[in-house]
C-alpha cells in the first residue's frame, strides 16, 4: 500500500491536532503533525500586572491549568527574588500532584483505553453490574442505529484487534466508568488547597494563599486513600493487562530517543532536590539541564518572528499565510536536538539519575510484571506503563508531604514587583517539561513566553528540516488497513497530546 492518510481531527486528545502520514509499502515513511489553531496568550499577557500571569496562563488549559500556574509563580519568584515557606512549597506539590493524578487517570481510561479495550464486546455481557448493563444498552442502541453520530462517544471506532480476554475487558470497562468518579475525586482533592479547580485560585508568587489546617489535611488524606486504591487495584493492573495483550506496542513508536525533564515536586526550599530530578538524556548519557540551551525554531511554523530564539528573548508574530509552514506550534529544541518530554522522560531521567532508589525498584518491578527488558520502555506501550507507575509513586509521595505540613504556620511570604527584572519557571506538567519566561519593565509584563510539553512532543520540523518527536515516532509504523489506521492513533495518543496547550 502506498497512500497518504490524514487523521483530522485526532479525537480523544485535548485540542485540535491533524496528523498526515505518507505510507509506502505498508509502513509510514513520513509524518506531519499540525496544530490547527492559534490562541495568542503570549500577546494577551503583554502590558499586564506580572502578578496576574498565573491566573491568565492557567486558562491556557482546563487539564494542566495548575502546572501553568506553578510555572508562572516560579518565574515571578525568580524575577521578584522571592521564595515560599516550606508549607507553601508542600501545598503547591499537593495541588500539582492531585492534578497529575487526575490527568493520568483521565488519559488512560477516558482517552486511550478505548483504543485497546473492546467496547462492542459489552453486548455479550451476562453479569449483573448495573453500570455495565447501562453501557450495554447504550452500545446496543448505537450498533442498531443507522444514524450513529460520527462524534458520539465510544462508537463508531476503527475496526481492529481489541482486548480478547472477556474478563479483563469487562473489568477494564467497569473501571472506565469508575474513572469518571475518580477523576472528579482527584479534582476535589486538589481543590482542598487550590480553593477551586481546574483553575486554582490560591497560587501566588511567594507561596499559596490557602491556610493549612488539620481539617484540610484530613480531607486531602481521605480523598488520597480512595485514589490510591483505584490506582493500585485498577489503573496499574489494567495497564499491565493491556500491555500483556498488545506486546507489539513495545516495539513501535520509539521516537527520537532523547528525553528532557525540568524536574518537579521540590523536596527542599532551594528548588534543587526534586522527586523527579531535572536532566537531559541523550542515548544512555544523562546530562545536567542547561535552561539556556532551549530555543524555538519557526521555519515551518506559521510565525514571521525570528527563528532559533531563546524563550527569554522569544517573539510570537502570527503569519497565517506563510509559505512552507504547516503548524501553529513552534519547534522547541535543546542544543538543537529534538526532545521527548512526559512521564516516560521523567522516569528514564530519574532512573539514570539514581538518587531515588524507590523509583528504580518500582520500575524494575513493573518490567518484571510485564516480562519486558528496560529498553522496551521506550515505546508506545512503555509510555502508558510509565504514566501509570508514576501516578502510583506520586500518590505515595503525597502522604509524606501531608505529614510534613505544619498546620496554622505561614504558607506565603509577601513580595514586591520590581521595576524591571527577568525570570523563568521550569516545572513539569502531566505531559512533560513546562517553562514560562517573564520579562518585566515598568512593573508590567514586557514579554512572556511559554514553551509547553506538547509543543515539544508535537513539534513540526525545525529550521534544519528535522521532524518533531511524534513525527519521528510514527516513521516505520506498519499500517494494516488504510481505512482503519488505528496504529497511528495509538502512537499519537501514547504521548497524551494537548494541542490547546501546545498552541497557547
Ligand atoms: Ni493542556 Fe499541558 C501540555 C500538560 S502544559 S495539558 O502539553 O500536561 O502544562
Ligand atoms: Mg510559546
Amino acid at each position: 500500500m502506498n497512500k497518504t492518510l490524514t487523521l483530522s481531527p485526532i479525537t480523544r486528545i485535548e485540542g485540535h491536532l491533524a496528523v498526515k502520514v505518507e505510507v509506502e509499502d505498508n509502513r509510514v515513511a513520513r509524518a506531519f503533525v499540525s496544530g490547527e489553531m492559534f490562541r495568542g496568550f503570549e500577546q494577551i499577557l503583554r502590558g499586564r500586572d506580572p502578578q496576574d500571569a498565573q491566573h491568565i496562563t492557567q486558562r491556557i488549559c482546563g487539564v494542566c491549568s495548575v502546572e501553568h500556574g506553578v510555572a508562572s509563580v516560579l518565574a515571578q519568584e525568580m524575577a521578584f527574588g522571592a521564595e515560599p515557606p516550606a508549607n507553601g512549597r508542600l501545598v503547591r506539590n499537593l495541588i500539582q500532584a492531585a492534578n497529575f493524578i487526575m490527568s493520568h487517570i483521565a488519559h488512560f481510561y477516558l482517552l486511550s483505553a478505548v483504543d485497546f479495550v473492546d467496547v462492542e464486546a459489552v453486548s455479550g455481557y451476562q453479569g449483573k453490574d448495573q453500570g455495565l448493563r447501562e453501557l450495554q444498552a447504550w452500545v446496543k442502541s448505537q450498533l442498531a442505529s443507522k444514524l450513529v453520530s460520527p462524534i458520539a462517544p465510544l462508537l463508531p471506532r476503527y475496526a481492529a484487534k481489541y482486548l480478547q480476554d472477556p474478563d479483563a475487558n469487562f473489568t477494564a470497562l467497569r473501571h472506565y466508568l469508575d474513572a469518571f468518579e475518580f477523576r472528579s475525586l482527584a479534582t476535589k482533592m486538589g481543590a482542598v488547597f487550590a480553593g477551586k479547580l481546574p483553575h486554582a485560585a490560591t497560587l501566588v508568587a511567594g507561596g499559596v494563599t490557602e491556610r493549612v489546617t488539620a481539617l484540610k489535611i484530613t480531607q486531602y488524606k481521605s480523598f488520597l486513600a480512595q485514589l490510591q486504591s483505584f490506582i493500585e487495584q485498577a489503573y496499574l493492573p489494567d495497564v499491565v493487562a493491556v500491555a500483556r495483550s498488545f506486546p507489539e506496542y513495545f516495539s513501535v513508536g520509539q521516537g527520537c530517543g532523547n528525553f528532557l525533564c525540568y524536574g518537579v515536586f521540590p523536596e527542599s526550599g532551594d528548588n534543587q532536590a526534586k522527586v523527579f530530578p531535572a536532566g537531559v538524556l541523550i542515548g544512555e548519557k544523562l546530562g545536567q539541564l542547561a535552561p539556556d540551551a532551549v530555543t524555538e525554531d519557526v521555519a515551518q511554523s506559521w510565525f514571521s518572528s525570528a527563528t532559533g530564539l531563546r524563550p527569554m528573548d522569544g517573539e510570537t508574530t502570527p503569519a497565517p499565510t506563510k509559505g512552507g509552514a504547516y503548524s501553529w506550534l513552534k519547534a522547541p529544541r535543546y542544543n538543537g536536538q529534538v526532545m521527548e518530554v512526559g512521564p516516560l522522560a521523567r522516569m528514564l531521567v530519574s532512573y539514570h539519575d539514581g538518587r531515588n532508589p524507590a523509583l528504580k525498584t518500582a520500575v524494575d518491578g513493573l518490567l518484571k510484571a510485564l516480562d519486558k527488558p528496560f529498553k522496551d520502555l521506550v515505546s508506545a506501550m512503555g509510555r502508558h506503563a510509565a504514566r501509570a507507575l508514576e501516578c502510583k509513586l506520586i500518590a505515595e509521595r503525597c502522604g509524606e508531604w501531608l505529614n510534613q505540613l505544619a498546620p496554622d504556620s505561614p504558607t506565603c511570604r509577601e513580595c514586591t514587583v520590581p521595576e524591571s527584572a527577568r525570570g523563568f519557571g521550569l516545572t513539569e506538567a502531566a505531559r512533560g517539561a513546562l517553562g514560562h519566561w517573564i520579562e518585566i519593565r515598568g512593573r508590567k509584563i514586557r514579554n512572556y513566553q511559554c514553551v509547553v510539553p506538547t509543543t515539544w512532543n508535537c513539534s513540526p520540523r525545525d529550521d534544519r528540516g528535522i521532524p518533531g518527536a511524534v513525527e519521528q515516532a510514527l516513521v516505520g509504523l506498519p499500517i494494516t488497513d488504510a481505512e482503519n489506521p488505528i496504529e497511528v492513533a495509538r502512537i499519537v495518543r501514547s504521548f497524551d497530546p494537548c494541542l490547546a496547550c501546545a498552541v497557547h
